[in-house]
């Protein structure tokens, strides 16, 4: 058993990643379970949470919070990038990134990577509010290795967004330095990758280590963060790299209109949310941006 589900309510699965510490949810009714090919997938209705998404006993997104991610690792690359027309997800099998990042008005190809095409399948049995993402026709979904493809298109994205699971089994190599220098091979002059990053609160270290990477191959690094009360401490960040030198993420280069924050149904990001994301407390900047 990689989880625990008792008396009506799920656990997820305590490890290193938040040692000490767990988080459970109520729920209504265990939607499904299976093991696939690469992990134990769940579906869960929950009390107060909605249908549930959980991967190899970690919450993966909730209908209830998910979009303040799906949003942010979206928006925030989109909008520091000055014409965002070519993307890449790597990961991201519920679809919730595809969704918002075939809103974008400048985005006009999503190419994505999902290795596990259950997650996807199930996604679009018992999360359409998230897989809706899979019909737009921008995006061109590809079930295969995000490694592989992505050495079989070099210097073709403008942007590439990594929404992988936890740095625990196979995606820890996604927050390797490794993975940092296949991206940047495979970006554009000018391309910017954004990728899930841990919470500081959890291990502002490996966040650190994780930037590090980063850093050996992009000129300009940034830690950005979004609360999302599913995730461990209600929280989790974004490492963004950019080939620019001069890049300042702060700078959102697109700002929308009312109207257009409207039309596009963007319930957590906004053009002032998007700079107070990179605004840490006094100690993590001292960990993450100290030389
Ligand atoms: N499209 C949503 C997929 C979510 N991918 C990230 C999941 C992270 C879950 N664990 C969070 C722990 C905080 N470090």
């Amino acid at each position: 058993m990689v989880d625990a589900i008792q008396n009506g309510w799920f656990s997820e699965i305590q490890n290193d990643l938040w040692p000490g510490q767990a988080f459970s949810l109520k729920l209504t009714k265990v939607v499904h379970e299976e093991k696939s090919k690469y992990q134990d997938i769940k579906i869960l209705n929950t009390a107060t949470y909605g249908t549930c998404l959980v991967l190899d006993g970690i919450i993966q997104c909730t209908t209830r919070d998910e979009f303040s991610y799906q949003e942010m690792i979206s928006f925030l690359p989109l909008n520091s990038h000055p014409a965002p027309k070519k993307v890449l997800i790597v990961g991201g099998g519920d679809g919730g990134v595809a969704r918002e990042v075939a809103k974008h008005p400048l985005v006009e190809e999503i190419h994505q990577v999902e290795i596990d095409e259950r997650v996807v399948e199930l996604s679009k049995k018992f999360l359409p509010n998230m897989a809706c993402g899979f019909q737009s026709p921008k995006v061109k979904l590809t079930i295969g290795d995000g490694f592989v493809y992505m050495k079989e298109h070099a210097k073709e994205f403008d942007v590439i967004i990594t929404d992988s699971s936890d740095p625990v089994g196979p995606a820890e190599s996604l927050f390797q330095e490794s993975y940092y220098e296949l991206m940047k091979n495979a970006l554009r002059p000018g391309g910017i990758v954004c990728s899930q990053g841990g919470s500081f609160w959890l291990d502002c270290a490996y966040v650190k280590k994780t930037m590090d990477g980063c850093k050996k191959h992009f000129p300009t690094v940034a830690y950005a963060h979004t609360s999302i009360p599913s995730y461990p401490c209600g929280h989790i960040g974004f490492v963004i790299g950019s080939l620019d030198s001069d890049k300042d993420f702060k700078k959102p280069l697109h700002n929308f209109s009312p109207a257009e924050l409207e039309n596009m149904e963007l319930k957590y990001y906004s053009n002032n949310i998007h700079p107070a994301a990179f605004s840490l407390p006094r100690w993590v900047e001292l960990v993450l941006y100290s030389k």
